[in-house]
């Protein structure tokens, strides 16, 4: 059966998420900035949407030189708030999951997935079930994304690469050759910049080129393992398998209240039995966690979080009840609007032995 391996990846991420929390903003350029504090001004652009790069504004671009590109044009600049985009980042990975035979996360927003067995390796019946993912996550999340679907992971990526924005690109496997061919060899998943300058220098500028390049050469220039692997991405032959995420980062729960409130008796009350069961996760996962998160979807499906991180990894489950009285507290302190839903993540885990425990036990035992 021909493999069908797809990659997701929302487009112009950040700048979506907030696009999609405050519509009155879509027509504008927005900047999504980190701010180092140093000066009221200094810092980086994370990433902006497709009006702010039209005139030039390049993610890691100081924020200074974007605002001076964007003067003339009533841009909004707004702050990075990771946490908002990891939680929207997990309920996207949530949908694309069900749907799919295997799932491996790539990224904040993006992945990797498998649908042979379920498309029985038939490209259309596969794109199919991609457009189903896209309109699952453009319904419940407003958001657009692209989607590439082709024979290995190099050309998964590439496709959804070339159906940015909002695209579906199929690379049906007879086809995979002469789509690569003509591509920038820069644009091949695993070529950095380093490896480019010597590909440039040996005259390589094309996929097609790298595909007819000597392997003898390349082994020599790039070492066995990088040398063979460049040759096979060039002919879409790749054949690492999606691998389904091992080891979780993170475990939450969220869940929709039965009516809007800012009632914090009320919001614990229909949470607890997911936070029971968040408990019971990482008992039996035997993780510890470091970060306790309160999540908060309100009435106009804008997010807030409030979270605590502890000193050293945290084992105790009942730490996570004992946090949620505090953490909404302050969560429904910081609006004025009604919850609609709400949830719970225990974040930063790691096995309960870790390195740091581990030498921590160490130093005391001696
Ligand atoms: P990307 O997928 O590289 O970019 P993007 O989603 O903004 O745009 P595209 O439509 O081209 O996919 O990165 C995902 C997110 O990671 C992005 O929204 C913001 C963040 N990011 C940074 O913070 N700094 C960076 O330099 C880059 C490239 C991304
Ligand atoms: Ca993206």
């Amino acid at each position: 059966m021909a493999r069908v391996i797809g990659h997701i990846d929302l487009d112009y991420f950040y700048a979506q998420v907030e696009e999609v929390e405050n519509p009155s903003i879509k027509d504008r350029p927005v900047v999504v900035c980190v701010f180092s504090g140093r000066t009221e001004d200094s810092g980086v652009v994370s990433t902006s949407n497709y009006k702010a790069r039209a005139l030039n504004v390049k993610s890691g671009m100081p924020i200074v030189a974007a605002k001076k590109k964007l003067a003339d044009h009533d841009p909004v600049i707004i702050e990075m708030e990771h946490e908002k985009y990891e939680v929207v980042s997990e309920r996207v990975m949530d949908l694309v999951s069900e749907r799919v035979d295997v799932f491996e996360k790539a990224g904040i927003d993006e992945a990797f997935f498998d649908l042979t067995t379920s498309a029985k390796g038939d490209y259309s019946a596969a794109a199919k079930i991609a457009q189903g993912i896209k309109d699952a996550i453009l319904q419940n999340e407003g958001l657009i994304c692209s989607v590439g679907l082709g024979r290995s992971k190099v050309v998964a990526k590439l496709g959804s690469d070339s159906a940015k924005p909002g695209g579906l690109m199929t690379v049906l496997p007879e086809l995979t050759e002469a789509f690569l061919g003509p591509l920038p060899v820069t644009r091949l998943y695993g070529v950095g910049p380093k490896t480019a300058a010597v590909l440039d220098e040996i005259g390589v500028k094309t996929v097609e080129g790298l595909s007819r390049t000597d392997p003898v050469l390349l082994e020599r220039r790039f070492g066995r393992k990088l040398g063979s692997y460049l040759l096979m991405a060039a002919s879409g032959t790749d054949t690492d398998p999606v691998l389904a995420n091992l080891e979780p980062t993170q475990f939450s729960r969220i869940v929709t209240l039965r009516h809007d409130t800012r009632n914090i008796r009320d919001v614990l009350g229909q949470l607890a039995e997911g936070m029971t069961s968040l408990q019971a996760k990482l008992v039996n996962s035997g993780k510890s966690f470091r970060t306790i998160s309160a999540i908060g979807i309100l009435t106009d499906l804008s997010t807030r979080t409030k979270s605590k991180t502890f000193d050293t990894p945290i084992k105790d489950p009942a730490l996570i009840k004992e946090s949620a009285l505090a953490l909404f507290s302050d969560l429904v302190k910081s609006t004025d609007k009604d919850l609609r839903r709400v949830g719970f993540r225990v974040s930063e885990l790691s096995d309960s032995m870790n390195q740091r425990s581990l030498s921590e036990f160490l130093q005391k035992g001696r």
